[in-house]
């Protein structure tokens, strides 16, 4: 059998772990295997279901430490970064578990007597999922539990980046009591994800990635029936600095928004938009922290920026600072990938990067980098900053930093974005809340928050007539003796 290796992206001779090259039948068998469990989850009680999910959120919290370790290995991120990605399941696994004890739909008052009209979600059956590297807990945890919640089975595949990070959360879901069966792995390339996509047992399809990736796993989905698809993709967000904004706070928010994880995240803070009275000031302190920032070996907790996930990721992000300087930009710190990092052979890093005298139409101002690259677009007219936040493809987060209220509420009303943050970076979206965005960045979807459940579920509507007799709606009403006449007529 044709298999794959999961490396180190810091040291990619380092092997994590040897995984199958699965194809188009090992999707078929993994989706008759979740169906066969799935009948069986379906009746299982909600609460007795989120207690499966409460144990699995305990159970990723003993491993915490571990886990974080596995990240860092699998998926280059730096050990403190690699905690909060785990506990972003742990928290999830507590918010979903609540859901199962609250409300599960809504009750209306019929227009008829003796009558009970409400509505409850049902299980979809197998959702197809296919998860990004980035995220390599959080984002399985927030497909997975909503979805085990409301009683579905699962295919999972996750990005060939991180296939042990999945298979490690998947292992705590059994351990947690999920039955056997019920969630099924398949790893590879992109061969399983379109069979999942087009796959006739798949009810619904819940996708996190790329933009072009994201449109063909669509596209396919419908081609064999209509189904439910969920789209997460990419972002472009801005931070937009106003004059009167505490310059101290936006140094670390940009800091942390745009080079945090090497960059890679969809949230990552990628165009900063300031005004001209503090540019000056705020490029020369952003690009003096930028350039003592430690790039190295993500395990050692000295390390600020770890590598990012491979050779052709740091090709693709030096293609992009080449065009921005090709159009007009300058480099303000950075620019250069390096792949002689102390202790860390044959990993690619990229410099923490601030490029100045980007101009809006630039392809840096417009495209998803991916990388840890900040471009600067100097703008004094707020209306004229918040246009250019807006004028993107994405939208997903963005922010503004000022102290005036007015100011960041305007703000606030006009960026067109599923997320925005008031002098915050744009990372950081914390799971009670729903996350997602506007235009291409998804398809209307949100994840976590209270309606996170809404893509791995179907409503049903219940009506209970128990008058004993035929009512009708729309014709018959009960009238002011409540004898029942048709309606608009006198009883
Ligand atoms: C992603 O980058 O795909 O808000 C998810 C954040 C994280 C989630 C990012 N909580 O940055």
């Amino acid at each position: 059998m044709a298999t794959f290796d999961s490396v180190n992206p810091a040291r990619p001779s380092e092997v994590i772990g040897t995984y199958p090259t699965q194809g188009a039948a090992d999707v078929d068998r993994a989706v008759e295997a979740a169906a066969a469990a799935q009948r069986r989850w379906a009746r299982v009680p909600i609460p007795a279901r989120a207690g499966v999910i409460t144990r699995a959120g305990e159970i990723l919290l003993a491993h915490k430490a571990e886990l974080a370790e596995l990240v860092s290995r699998e998926c280059g991120k730096i050990l403190l970064e690699a905690g909060g990605d785990v506990q972003e399941a742990v928290d999830m696994a507590n918010f979903v578990a609540g859901q199962g004890r609250g409300a599960w739909g809504e009750t209306v008052p019929s227009e008829l007597g003796s009558k009970l009209c409400w509505t409850t979600r049902a299980p979809i059956g197998v959702i197809g999922m296919i998860t990004p590297w980035n995220f390599p807990v959080a984002i399985p945890s927030w497909k997975c539990f909503p979805a085990l919640l409301a009683g579905n089975g699962i295919v999972l595949k996750p990005s060939e980046h991180a296939p042990t990070c999945a298979a490690a959360f998947v292992a705590a879901c059994y351990e947690a009591g999920v039955p056997e069966g019920l969630i099924q792995l398949v790893h590879g390339y992109a061969e399983p994800a379109a069979a999942i996509a087009v796959h006739p047992g798949v009810g619904a399809v819940s996708f996190t990635g790329s933009v072009p990736t994201g449109r063909k796993v669509a596209a396919a989905a419908m081609e064999t029936g209509p189904r439910l698809v969920s789209l997460e993709l990419g972002g472009k967000n801005a931070m937009v600095v106003r004059p009167d904004a505490d310059l101290d706070l936006v140094v670390d928010g940009a800091i942390f928004g745009a080079f945090g994880t090497s960059g890679q995240r969809c949230t990552s803070t990628s165009r900063l938009i300031v005004h001209p009275d503090v540019a000056g000031e705020l490029v020369e302190r952003i690009a003096k922290r930028a350039g003592e920032l430690r790039l190295g070996d993500p395990i050692d907790p000295s390390t600020d920026v770890g590598p990012v996930i491979n050779r052709a990721s740091a090709d693709r992000i030096a293609g992009m600072v080449a065009d921005a300087i090709a159009e007009g930009a300058t480099v303000a710190c950075g620019g250069n990938v390096r792949h002689a990092v102390f202790g860390c052979d044959g990993g690619s890093f990229f410099e923490p990067t601030v490029l100045t005298g980007v101009d809006p139409h630039h392809r840096v101002a417009r495209e998803e980098v991916f990388g840890p690259v900040l471009a600067v677009m100097e703008i004094a007219d707020l209306d004229e900053a918040l246009d250019v936040v807006n004028s993107v493809e994405y939208g997903l987060s963005s922010c503004i930093y000022s102290r005036d209220i007015n100011t960041a509420l305007y703000a606030v009303d006009r960026i067109d974005a599923g997320i925005v943050y008031v002098n915050a970076p744009t990372i950081g979206a914390e799971i009670p809340l729903p996350f997602g965005g506007t235009k291409h960045t998804g398809n209307g979807f949100r994840e976590a928050g209270a309606r996170g459940i809404e893509q791995f579920s179907q409503l049903k509507t219940v009506y209970i007539d128990y008058s004993g007799r035929l009512q009708r709606a729309q014709i018959d009403t009960p009238g002011p003796g409540l004898g029942v006449s048709p309606k608009g007529q006198a009883e």
